[in-house]
């Protein structure tokens, strides 16, 4: 895909060059712009050996420039309503080591680039028209402001737009005024990539504490969200005919608002493969209506709450899912009747009002369900094992084959020993 995009932009360049040679520059290729949080250039083209600051080095960045941040600690703040407005085709890359010279050395996890809205402005906004933002290895933090949405970053689109954020942290982000939506991130009108990405103590008023997705197009995948605050969705909620799926992340104490997920009206379609949903208070996910298809995850309650809240005209299906530890593991609304059920596992629920096909009632043998996602990892003793169905899904959360050992296993995890014996050696 990189290489491919590569070859398409050298042959519109030369192309460019053809027939007009000024038009295309050596710029369209994407040139690097250093980023320091103090004492930067305001002037040059902030070259390797004279970073600029962050405000200017936007300003003269061209379309497909990358900007790359140091990583010193000190994080970067701005003035006006936001940190960032972009509205070009545009890189962020943090983790930069700020040697002068030699190789441009990128470390995110040893070198962190944390852009503050320092509680009074948002981080990022974005108007993206036919263009794309990427985020790469940076921090998203403290963003705040008295519109209503978007604490931290706010991306939206006239047309299309497409964002893609990996190794980025959004967190402590939120609005004060009410009613207010996407503490984190609100995304509207755009198409939406995270992959490796973590969502925490992000807080909306209203609805979607770590993200609120309206009218766009979502893909989740690798990521963790984590005590993130609403009044309803603490973590995710999806509003209007938005696509989104979900797979392999990890949604974790969210332990405000009444609903950790939320599909909010009639259009959302929302696919959730090899997640864990653990330790949060609530509804698990509420499907007021849309389209709903559960492949492969596991819940827990903690002895509280409730797994699922299907809708009356919510259409799809679930198939191998583990619900433990809940008050209500699922709540049908006059029955859901276009919402399949099967091959599910019960276990330690108060209430198991709706079993659907080929149900399993037996214990799931949980490595540590006090711990988090690691924990609820199935050992050999589970009912889980060889109990599912084939979905259609040939890995699990770790990237495991499925199935292994036999049949499907019910979960996010799929058994093995080669697996378990590492985990119970930690
Ligand atoms: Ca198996």
């Amino acid at each position: 895909m990189h290489t491919r995009a590569r070859s398409v932009l050298a042959v519109l360049v030369i192309c460019g060059l053809g027939l007009s040679a000024p038009r295309a520059s050596v710029q369209a290729l994407g040139a690097q712009r250093f980023v320091v949080p103090m004492l930067g250039a305001t002037i040059g083209t902030c070259p390797q050996d004279t970073p600029c600051t962050l405000a200017y080095a936007l300003s003269m960045a061209s379309p497909g420039d990358e900007l790359i941040l140091a990583g010193t600690g000190i994080a970067y703040t701005g003035t006006g309503s936001q940190v960032l407005l972009i509205d070009k085709t545009l890189t962020i890359r943090g983790g930069w080591d700020g040697a002068g010279t030699g190789p441009v050395v990128i470390d995110p996890a040893a070198h962190h680039s944390a852009i503050s809205g320092a509680g009074t402005r948002r981080v990022v906004r974005a108007q993206l028209d036919n263009e794309t933002l990427t985020l790469d290895g940076i921090t998203i933090a403290d963003g705040g402001t008295t519109e209503s949405d978007g604490g931290g970053m706010w991306l939206t689109s006239p047309s299309t737009g497409t964002v893609n954020m990996s190794r980025v942290e959004v967190t402590a982000n939120g609005n004060v005024t009410p009613p207010s939506y996407g503490g984190g991130v609100y995304a509207a009108n755009i198409s939406l990539n995270i992959t490796g990405c973590t969502f925490s103590f992000n807080n909306a008023l209203s609805g979607g504490g770590g993200l609120k997705i309206y009218q766009s197009t979502v893909e989740i995948a690798d990521s963790r969200f984590e005590q993130n605050s609403a009044t309803y969705g603490s973590a995710i909620e999806v509003e209007n005919p938005s696509p989104v799926t979900i797979e392999r992340s990890v949604f974790v104490r969210h332990l405000s608002g009444s609903s950790v997920i939320l599909l909010s009206d009639a259009d959302p379609a929302l696919v959730m493969t090899n997640n864990y949903i653990i330790h949060n208070q609530g509804v698990m996910i509420d499907a007021m209506g849309g389209d709903l298809d559960l492949l492969h995850n596991t819940y827990s309650g903690d002895g509280a709450g409730t797994g699922l809240m299907i809708g009356s005209t919510v259409t799809g299906n679930m198939r191998n899912n583990i619900l433990y530890a809940f008050t209500n593991s699922i709540l049908l609304e006059a029955g859901s009747p276009s919402f399949v059920i099967s091959h599910t596992l019960f276990h330690d629920n108060t209430h198991d009002a709706a079993l659907g096909s080929d149900y399993v009632l037996g214990d799931p043998c949980l490595v540590d369900p006090f711990a988090d996602e690691q924990g609820f990892h199935i050992a050999n003793c589970s009912a889980a094992i060889d109990a599912g169905e084939d979905a259609g899904i040939l890995e699990d959360y770790d990237g495991d084959l499925r199935p292994r050992l036999g049949a499907f296993d019910i979960g996010a995890d799929e058994f093995g020993w080669l697996v378990f014996l590492p985990l119970v050696l930690r």
